[in-house]
């Protein structure tokens, strides 16, 4: 207040009650701020986001370890919706670096003037629908208590690290680190005695790393994983120019791919090309490198003959560059079928096993006993380190959502609703979840995406959806039981008509984190699809959701049924 009064908003605050929004978004990462700006600057909402971080960035802010890079082409990895973002920033290598994907949100951010409305260093603590009101009341750490007609949720997908409770971890002498909580000023591993455990995307990418300068490094591997050159290379001119003026077309086929990136999956199969052939189109997109390998074939993911054959290639790889034929063994000793994981692309990784200061243990032979003080022991004896590395994932999808105190209409948890696995519609709501909206929830193409496309469409859809309840005067939105189990119903069927669930281990499937329910989170009927039922469900006035209005003698009606 300019005047020296104080506002309403502001005496509330100092009771406990601070600002009343017409919107809160909590994350501030690519879907917290498209929200944002949509909700604000398009539909003229009061809004505000609230982030644990001191800055934006969401998931890159907090996965600051050693080689983090996006397995997206940069040209893809951006936001599409304006044009002047398109053509002002520059990328500068074919997969960006964490550092260069934050200078990125950052420059987004600043350019759509959003960091005065974020909340920074403020975690959510809970979040309570007061149905009487029609509002939901978000809890903070700082002792606000903040409250909005709608929520939404924008806390990424793989933000919750999961450190596994191997016992006596805390009774460890030396350093450790997670890699999604990695310390700003960073980690020096000069002339250290490094342990990393876990070789999923992250472990693949900062093995390489760490080696440059640790005295040993020794990969404590549970599940041998595939992995594919990135062959990562500065943008030339002419490709960043050629981005520029093909964005429309990028647009297109990121739009009408299955996985969002901007290249198609070949329609041919397998078995259409003889063996010969086939090695040969295996060793170009070897050589293109990266996501792109997986796209050469369109059964790929559906038959497990022609996947063996991709699996079959790729193994004869790693023999191939790793010289010891021991560390050979156990680095291409693989137990599930291609990309049923999350295919990671790498720099350099099974090169790394070629120095003689890096070593792999088999932990499916000599699994990890206990952490002591002094180092990690296996059923095979202790290996003596001064820094573990945790490259062990996280409790994906559902672990941040899980976390913020969800508690909806009849004081009913998100975390009781959820219990045998996350129920949603469209990945987007849950019922006794009124106004609850969740951007890339479980049940959407999410982590099976380019992320950045996935997200517009969740954020674009739920901005729509919430002009037009403010337009029409609706006072609440929340999917029908009938819709949600139509929809898990047919998440499960699409996910099993693919080898997906065929990795029994797989974050997809929770079997991660000890005792989640193991459900398909993600949508594998691929995001051009998705966003069709989408767009159809809108277009027939949101089928499979209630929309309800609340009479002058406080009855609720609904307006679509
Ligand atoms: P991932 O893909 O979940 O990989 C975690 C790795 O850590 C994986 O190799 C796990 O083995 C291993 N792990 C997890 N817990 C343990 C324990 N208790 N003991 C030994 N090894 C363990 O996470 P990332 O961070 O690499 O990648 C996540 C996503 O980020 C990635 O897919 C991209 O989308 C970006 P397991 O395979 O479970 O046997």
């Amino acid at each position: 207040m300019t005047n020296g009064s104080t506002s309403a908003a502001e005496q509330t605050t100092r009771a406990g009650d601070a600002g009343r929004y017409d919107a809160v978004i909590i994350g501030a990462g690519f879907s917290g701020m498209y929200q944002l700006h949509l909700l604000r600057d398009r539909l003229g909402l009061k809004a505000r986001v609230i982030e644990r971080g001191d800055g934006v960035g969401g998931t890159w802010y907090w996965n600051r370890y050693p080689g983090a890079r996006c397995d997206s082409e940069s040209h893809s990895y951006s936001y599409y919706f304006s044009d002047e973002l398109l053509k002002e920033w520059q990328w500068s290598e074919r997969y960006p670096q964490q550092p260069e994907i934050v200078r990125y949100l950052n420059y987004v951010a600043d350019k759509l003037d959003l960091k005065r409305d974020i909340q920074f260093e403020t975690s959510a603590t809970a979040a309570r629908y007061d149905e009487k009101a029609n509002l939901w009341r978000v809890e903070t750490d700082t002792g606000e208590t903040v409250s909005a007609k709608y929520l939404i949720t924008a806390v990424g997908c793989l933000s919750s690290a999961n450190v596994p409770d191997i016992p006596g971890r805390d009774s460890f002498k030396g350093q450790w680190y997670h890699t999604g909580q990695w310390p700003h000023e960073g980690v020096d591993f000069t002339g250290k005695r490094v342990g990393q455990i876990g070789t999923g995307s992250t472990g693949i990418q900062a093995v390489p790393v760490i080696a440059e300068t640790a005295k040993t490094l020794t990969v404590f591997q549970r599940t041998a994983n595939y992995s594919i050159p990135a062959q990562n290379h500065p943008l030339s001119d002419e490709f960043k120019t050629w981005a520029k003026d093909s964005r429309d077309e990028i647009r297109r086929t990121m739009h009408a791919s299955t996985n969002g990136h901007p290249f198609l999956i070949s329609e041919r199969k397998v078995f259409d090309v003889s063996a010969e052939e086939r090695k040969a189109i295996y060793e170009k997109a070897w050589e293109v490198g990266g996501l792109r390998f997986r796209a050469e074939f369109q059964d790929l993911l559906f038959d497990k003959a022609a996947n063996d054959t991709a699996a079959d290639f790729l193994k004869s790889k790693i023999r191939e560059i790793v010289k010891d034929p021991q560390k050979a063994k156990v680095l291409s000793d693989i137990d599930h079928p291609f990309a049923t994981k999350r295919p990671p692309i790498d720099t350099g990784y099974f090169e790394t096993y070629n120095r003689d200061n890096v070593s792999v243990v088999n932990l499916r032979e000599t699994p990890i006993v206990e952490i002591t003080e002094t180092g990690v022991k296996t059923s095979d004896g202790e290996y003596e380190l001064d820094i573990i590395v945790f490259a062990t994932g996280f409790d994906a999808m559902t672990g941040s959502l899980l976390k913020l105190g969800i508690v909806g209409r009849d004081g009913v948890t998100l975390n009781k609703a959820w219990e045998a696995g996350p129920r949603t519609y469209l990945g987007v709501q849950a019922v006794g979840f009124p106004n609850l909206f969740t951007i890339t929830g479980p049940g959407s193409p999410s982590v099976l995406c380019n992320m950045p496309v996935a997200i517009e469409q969740h954020v674009e859809w739920v901005a729509n959806c919430i002009e037009k309840m403010e337009t029409d005067g609706i006072d609440r939105i929340e999917p029908t039981e009938e819709a949600v189990t139509g929809w898990v119903d047919h998440v499960n069927e699409v996910a099993n008509a693919t080898l997906l669930p065929q990795a029994g281990h797989s974050w997809y499937l929770g079997a991660n984190v000890p005792g989640k329910p193991r459900v398909f989170m993600p949508y594998a009927g691929g995001m051009a699809r998705f966003r069709g039922i989408c767009d159809g469900v809108a277009a027939k006035g949101y089928e499979g959701f209630v929309l309800s209005r609340d009479s002058a003698d406080s009855r609720t009606e609904a307006v679509n049924a």
